[in-house]
């Protein structure tokens, strides 16, 4: 990652440098409720900036709990935040009490920032006592704006703030993972990590520019959507849509309305948007990112069809900030990830830690410059190594450098010997017209050791019968290895998802 563009100053604070590229009178950030342009959006940051040091008194390196769904507000909180030379501590909406206050004490918060819709798992949740008197509530969706808000402070505040002086590698944000398994894990970046991921995948894979306007499901909270839908944006002064509560029907729709360029979700997502396609104008839109989960190459295809786009696929983590292995247009080889983007390493280990030849599934490493700092000691010493961290993820390379998403490693299922990657036999269900999501997971047996099982949520119009069960073993067998084929098939209503759209297979096998 010696890469001229991720060279930076030692003294930088990020959201000074975000917030000075887009035009004053360029449209920064749209919402339901607000739109502002950048010079508006500069002076609410700002504005938020003094209520942080003044009258909630925080001093430099003090960390902030953030809550709120996707709006133009709550991104200028988190802006604010570190432009005051404070750590942001941004929190998925879904949270219940008792997980927010976990995060709120692994990550020692000062203070917290919550919208008044989210308020009521905040107030039960267990703070530390100098956060809790450092609590401000801010209009979600209602508009508040009372006695005591946090617009009402701003009111009285200089519409200009001095960013503080920060270095290139002082703390600015501590990410917590989504969790498939249930513990979040904190991860903490600097000034220079924040930048580095905008001079990164949107520089080298998206090629975003000023006239883009981003959109999306991801919340600002999880670092995909921090990064698509609001710092990648603003490195180039282009807009953001910043919307609550996106549905797949909702997002389409707003696709179309504000005439997106470029859409940021989930493989699930793109899923239900395809069949959704035809019915609207989509002429505007480019460019559709999707990450989080591994995109079958069924859904590349259906999206493809649906849409005439070449989806870009690209596998990040909250460890890394954003995405680190990716490919867009011609670049695109169907199943793979991509490569590694400029400015990151990526090699496969066996499970004594040694690098292993193309052909070999094994342990994903990636070394980049936005490397990995848990808050857990333990889990530093576990997953990364002279700066290579260990994603969790069972990769191959071929002999051109391209990676393929097997399964998370602690996923894969043995059967009877064999090694069964469970999305491979779901990108062979998904390709049947009955199924519409599915989830395929190892199922303990006495003489294989696992089944391959499969849970499918069908489309309309089909049930599930013996009949339609043995129709997909055959459909399966004739795609992949025969071995791979799921001998049990349970039909459900939805998949168990994170707020993140990623499956959360731990549910499935119970
Ligand atoms: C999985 C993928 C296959 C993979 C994230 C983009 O997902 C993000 O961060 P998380 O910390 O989870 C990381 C794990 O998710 N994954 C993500 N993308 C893909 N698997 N193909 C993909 N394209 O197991 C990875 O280890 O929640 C994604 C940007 C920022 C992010 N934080």
């Amino acid at each position: 990652f010696d890469l001229p563009e991720l060279q930076y100053p030692e003294r930088l604070n990020c959201a000074d440098l975000l917030l000075a590229t887009g035009a004053s009178d360029h449209l920064a950030l749209r919402g339901a409720q607000h739109s502002w342009t950048y010079a508006e959006l500069r002076q609410q940051v700002d504005r938020i900036a003094h209520v942080l040091r003044g009258p909630l008194r925080l001093e430099p390196g003090n960390r902030v709990l953030l809550r709120g769904a996707n709006t133009p507000l709550m991104a200028a909180c988190i802006l604010a935040v570190m432009k005051a030379g404070l750590i942001a501590v941004p929190t998925m909406p879904l949270l219940r009490a008792r997980e927010l206050g976990a995060i709120a004490n692994k990550a020692e918060v000062n203070a917290v920032l919550c919208a008044d819709n989210l308020r009521e798992e905040l107030d039960n949740a267990e703070l530390p006592a100098a956060a809790r008197a450092r609590t401000l509530w801010f209009g979600g969706s209602g508009g508040s704006g009372g006695a005591g808000s946090l617009e009402a402070l701003m009111a009285e505040q200089p519409a200009r703030f001095d960013a503080l002086d920060t270095a290139a590698d002082d703390v600015c944000l501590i990410g917590f993972t989504s969790g498939t398994t249930g513990i979040a894990k904190g991860t903490m970046h600097f000034h220079r990590d924040v930048m580095a991921i905008c001079d990164c995948f949107p520089r080298s894979v998206l090629q975003s520019e000023r006239s883009d306007i981003f959109i999306g499901t991801p919340p600002l909270a999880f670092t995909f959507g921090l990064g698509g839908l609001l710092l990648f944006p603003l490195r180039v002064g282009a807009t953001a849509v910043l919307l609550e509560k996106l549905t797949p029907e909702t997002l389409i729709k707003a696709i179309e309305t504000y005439r997106a360029t470029v859409c940021f979700t989930a493989p699930t997502a793109y899923r239900q948007m395809a069949a959704l396609a035809a019915q609207h104008d989509l002429s505007t839109l480019k460019k559709t990112v999707s990450a989080g989960e591994a995109l079958p190459a069924a859904t590349r295809e259906l999206w493809r069809q649906a849409t005439g786009i070449q989806m870009i696929d690209g596998i990040g983590a909250t460890e890394l900030l954003h995405i680190f292995i990716s490919a867009a247009g011609d670049q695109v080889r169907p199943g793979a990830t991509g490569k590694p983007i400029p400015g990151y390493q990526a090699c496969i280990l066996d499970f004594q830690g040694k690098p292993v030849g193309p052909g070999v599934i094994g342990r994903l490493a990636v070394k980049g410059p936005t490397g990995c700092r848990y808050l857990a000691d333990e889990r530093q010493r576990d997953y990364v190594l002279d700066g290579w961290n260990l994603t969790g993820d069972a990769y191959e390379m071929d002999a051109d450098g391209y990676f393929y998403y097997r399964s998370r490693t602690d996923d894969m299922i043995v059967s009877a010997g064999y090694n069964i990657a469970g999305p491979e036999v779901e990108d062979a269900l998904l390709r049947h017209p009955a199924v519409a999501e599915c989830g395929v997971i190892g199922r303990a047996d006495e003489q294989r050791g696992q089944i391959v099982e499969a849970h499918v949520v069908l489309r309309p119009g089909h049930a599930g019968t013996p009949e339609l069960v043995a129709q997909l073993q055959e459909f399966v067998k004739g795609q992949i290895a025969p071995y791979k084929y799921p001998r049990a098939i349970r039909f459900i209503e939805a998949l168990p998802r994170t707020e993140t759209g990623k499956l959360q297979r731990f549910k499935l096998r119970k």
